[in-house]
């Protein structure tokens, strides 16, 4: 019997979710190393040269990099199709998950979560104010701006839920751990797409896991992660001593 396809990374990441959310609504079997990159072991650095998460192994085939992955497993597994059918409509989807993971993987992962979180609990470093009012008050904003003159005002994006509405609102979610919200008056199309996407069954069940890696020390989630059911590897490539990425972040 084939081993399942293997993904690592951690169910705090957004990048994570997006993959998570494809494997479930898809209906592929698989094991999780629920692993931050930054506790990555060398062999994590094999197998992910910029230290990034996920990473997906399927058989023989290594992957990073969500969209990468989101489109090998659409290409491999149609039946469930998470991406528009209309070429044009395609293009513009990927494009909307491109932004997504650039400026608001910038702003809510790269600075608020990183800020907020990861480097005061992880690396027990002081926050960097600037960075999280640059975030909340600039970069934020302007995502938003430039989002709610592409979303519709109800349904998904492109009728059918797709790439897009997924990545965007696993952005959103991660915001959420930091108690970021979406201004419903200023930006009414982006805060009723995040709701109803987050609302979707797939996302509530991921969201276990989510909430209870979120209260739980690093060392200390892969066993709580167990107890609760998570399909988990027998391995883990994690358990190092924390260091930073390859790109260097503040
Ligand atoms: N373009 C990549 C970005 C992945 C990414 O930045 N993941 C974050 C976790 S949320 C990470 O691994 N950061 C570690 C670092 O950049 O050092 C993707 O889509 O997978």
């Amino acid at each position: 019997m084939s081993e399942p396809l293997t993904i690592i990374g951690s169910y705090i990441s957004p990048y994570v979710r997006k993959v998570l959310v494809f494997l479930e609504l898809k209906g592929i079997d698989y094991r999780i190393d629920p692993i931050p990159p930054f506790v990555g072991n060398d062999t994590f650095s094999q197998l992910s040269p910029l230290r990034r998460i996920p990473v997906m192994r399927d058989g023989d085939l290594l992957l990073n990099d969500s969209s990468v992955i989101c489109q090998y497993l659409e290409d491999r597994h149609p039946q469930v199709s998470l991406y528009p059918v209309d070429i044009a409509d395609r293009a513009r989807a990927r494009w909307l998950e491109e932004y997504a993971d650039v400026a608001l993987g910038d702003a809510i992962a790269g600075k608020l979560f990183y800020q907020l979180g990861i480097k005061p609990h992880l690396f027990g470093e002081k926050t960097n104010d600037a960075m999280v009012q640059q975030a909340r008050d600039i970069d934020l904003p302007a995502a938003l701006d430039y989002l709610e003159t592409h979303l519709p005002t109800d349904d998904f994006i492109f009728g059918e839920l797709s790439i897009a509405d997924i990545g965007i609102a696993s952005f959103f979610r991660m915001a959420g751990f930091v108690r970021y919200t979406i201004d419903a008056e200023r930006w009414p199309r982006c805060a009723g797409l995040v709701a109803r996407t987050l609302a979707l069954p797939v996302f509530a069940k991921l969201a276990t896991f989510e909430d209870r890696a979120l209260r739980t020390p690093v060392s200390e989630q892969r066993a709580v992660l167990a107890a609760m059911g998570a399909p988990l590897t027998d391995t883990t490539c994690g358990g190092a001593p924390p260091r930073r990425g390859v790109i260097v972040i503040d």
